[in-house]
């Protein structure tokens, strides 16, 4: 392995993760200077470059050792891993962190006036895909035999077209399969955006880089889902209070100056870090259970 002091990640170049992939990366203060190509940013806050490319380049490019991490949604990265190790083959990278956006799922998909069932549905049927791996490990797991269709585009149209019964595609809205009068049956992955890595343990700056930059990605993605919530309740109902918290740390309980509106028991001031998001059925909650003067705050920067 060469040795290098900088640290190589490749995103979408243009795509439905490239914005939210470099909004991840700026919010864990990683700056990028682009060149003229735009292929290649490199960074100026710390020695980590960027490479936009296409999503499937990804996972063989950390392979190869062009970079050390990528994002791609996990329906590339389980069909590239599920297609080497069919074939004995090492995928050479490995899944690091869910990053929480980019979802969708992988789901087979048939023409509304048919029935599903059950997989058993699929026998001796052709299916249209871009996903042939992870459709063919979904077959034999369910003891099917069917004809898979490779396309690489427009999947959806293939049943209408007559080249194929059914198909295997993404779906997140679901509009895509209403407008092609087709139904979705049965859900193969269900995926979101992941960091990939090659899992090589570095013995040059790239170890101590990689480091740094997961434990700011998982600083991000909880301060992502946190919420500071402050609110006041009497002793009493505290512990009702307390139970209808959505996962909080342990709260800080702090006595409140003077009697409480009934008069009758001293209020005290919670304050806890909750890491989910807050709804307004859980403000209702709190306040059913004898919350008052609630606050729900973003949380900017969380390092534990
Ligand atoms: O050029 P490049 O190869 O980089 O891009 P691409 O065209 O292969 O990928 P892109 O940008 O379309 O998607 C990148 C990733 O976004 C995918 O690999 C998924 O992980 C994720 N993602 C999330 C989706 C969708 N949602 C999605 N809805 N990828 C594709 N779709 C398509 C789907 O194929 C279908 O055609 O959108 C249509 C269905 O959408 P709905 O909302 O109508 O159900
Ligand atoms: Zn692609």
């Amino acid at each position: 392995m060469t040795p290098r002091d900088r640290l190589r990640i490749a995103v979408q170049k243009s795509g439905r993760l490239s914005e939210s992939s470099q909004d991840l990366l700026a919010k864990c203060g990683l700056k990028f200077r682009s060149s003229r190509d735009k292929l290649f940013c490199y960074g100026e806050s710390m020695p980590i470059d960027l490479l936009l490319v296409r999503d499937d380049d990804i996972p063989g490019m950390i392979a190869q050792g062009v970079c050390e991490l990528g994002f791609v949604g996990q329906n590339v990265a389980r069909e590239q891993s599920t297609d080497a190790l069919s074939n004995s083959r090492d995928p050479g990278f490995l899944e690091l962190r869910e990053l929480g956006f980019g979802h969708c799922r992988l789901s087979i998909a048939l023409p509304q006036e048919q029935e599903f069932g059950s997989a058993k549905a699929l026998e001796g049927k052709r299916i249209a895909t871009s996903y042939p791996a992870l459709l063919n490990k979904y077959l034999l797991e369910n003891g099917v035999s069917a004809k898979t269709v490779v396309l690489s585009g427009s999947v959806e149209i293939a049943p209408k077209l007559g080249t194929a019964d059914l198909i295997c595609d993404l779906v997140s809205s679901g509009a895509t399969l209403v407008a092609n009068q087709l139904k979705e049956a049965a859900v193969i992955l269900e995926s979101q955006a992941v960091l990939i890595g090659s899992g090589l343990t570095y013995a040059d700056e790239r170890a101590e880089l990689t480091e740094l930059l997961l434990r700011r990605i998982d600083g991000v993605i909880r301060v992502r889902e946190s919420k500071l919530v402050m609110l006041q309740v009497s002793r009493a109902q505290l512990p009702m209070v307390l139970k209808a918290l959505p996962k909080a740390d342990r709260p800080t309980i702090m006595s409140v100056e003077g009697a409480s509106a009934n008069g009758v028991s001293h209020d005290v001031a919670v304050q806890a870090v909750c890491h989910d998001s807050i709804s307004w059925r859980h403000l209702e909650e709190l306040k059913a259970a004898g919350a008052h003067n609630l606050l729900v705050l973003p949380v900017e920067k969380m390092l534990s």
